[in-house]
């Protein structure tokens, strides 16, 4: 049997990430393609739940152990991505290992660079493809104010946007794919579409899913 692939979605804050990720879930549900939804930071589990009350703002972490806790809800998911995609399944994700190094590096402590945040990710399952939603801070502002959360504020928000295109110039981005995201919902999705049926139907199926590297 072929495997599932891993379609992950990244980008800024309110580029369309969540909106587009449930439009290609159900546009693929709907073509008999098997699909599971999944999104980081996962809120349901134990470190999901320390995480959202550090993004509430009812606890406090210190820098490189929010960094960790991000990075084990993803580790402790691994088991059942792994399995989804064995048992045929293409897992799609709304955010993934990108969002953890670039909101984690952005915060400007110094011993949190980018690259000691990206460690933690090495050995992952990598993405098959990653849809990177590009959107202008003009176009985003548009989309309505911050929310109550942490990271919601846009001194740090210019940071992980030129830190999302250092990572972007640095890691092998071989599965990248970047969409204008300030197009309409309907010409966003479009794209989106064509990208992830064109990796969908490519014959790596005999090939194992790859590992994030060093
Ligand atoms: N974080 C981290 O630090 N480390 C990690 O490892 C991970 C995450 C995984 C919470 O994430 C925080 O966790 C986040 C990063 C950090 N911090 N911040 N800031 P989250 O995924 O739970 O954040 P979110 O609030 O759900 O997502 P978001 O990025 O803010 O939004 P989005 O999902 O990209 O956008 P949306 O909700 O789909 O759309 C936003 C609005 O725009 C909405 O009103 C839409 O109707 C509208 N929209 C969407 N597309 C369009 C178009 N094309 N035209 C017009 N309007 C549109
Ligand atoms: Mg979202």
């Amino acid at each position: 049997m072929a495997r599932g692939k891993l379609i992950v979605f990244e980008g800024l804050d309110r580029s369309g990430k969540s909106t587009q990720c449930e439009r290609l879930v159900s546009y693929l549900t709907e073509k008999g393609v098997p699909v599971k939804h999944r999104r980081f930071p996962d809120r349901t589990t134990p470190i999901g739940q320390m995480i959202n009350n550090y993004l509430q703002g009812q606890t406090e972490q210190e820098d490189h152990v929010i960094h960790l806790l991000f990075s084990a809800n993803r580790w402790e998911a691994v088991p059942s991505i792994e399995a989804d995609i064995n048992a045929g399944i293409t897992v799609i994700i709304d955010r993934y290992y990108y969002s953890g190094c670039v909101y984690s590096a952005a915060k400007n402590n110094p011993s949190l660079s980018l690259s000691w945040s990206r460690h933690p990710e090495e050995g992952l399952p990598r993405p098959d493809l990653c849809l990177f939603l590009d959107i202008s801070a003009e176009d985003a502002a548009k989309r309505g104010g911050w929310g109550e959360e942490r990271y919601e504020k846009q001194e740090l928000q210019d940071r992980v946007r030129q830190l999302f295109a250092d990572m972007r110039a640095t890691d092998d981005g071989s599965d990248f794919v970047t969409i204008n995201a300030g197009q309409s919902l309907e010409e966003v999705a479009s794209a989106i579409r064509q990208h992830a049926e064109s990796c969908i139907e490519a014959k790596l199926d005999s090939s194992p899913l790859r590992r994030i590297q060093p």
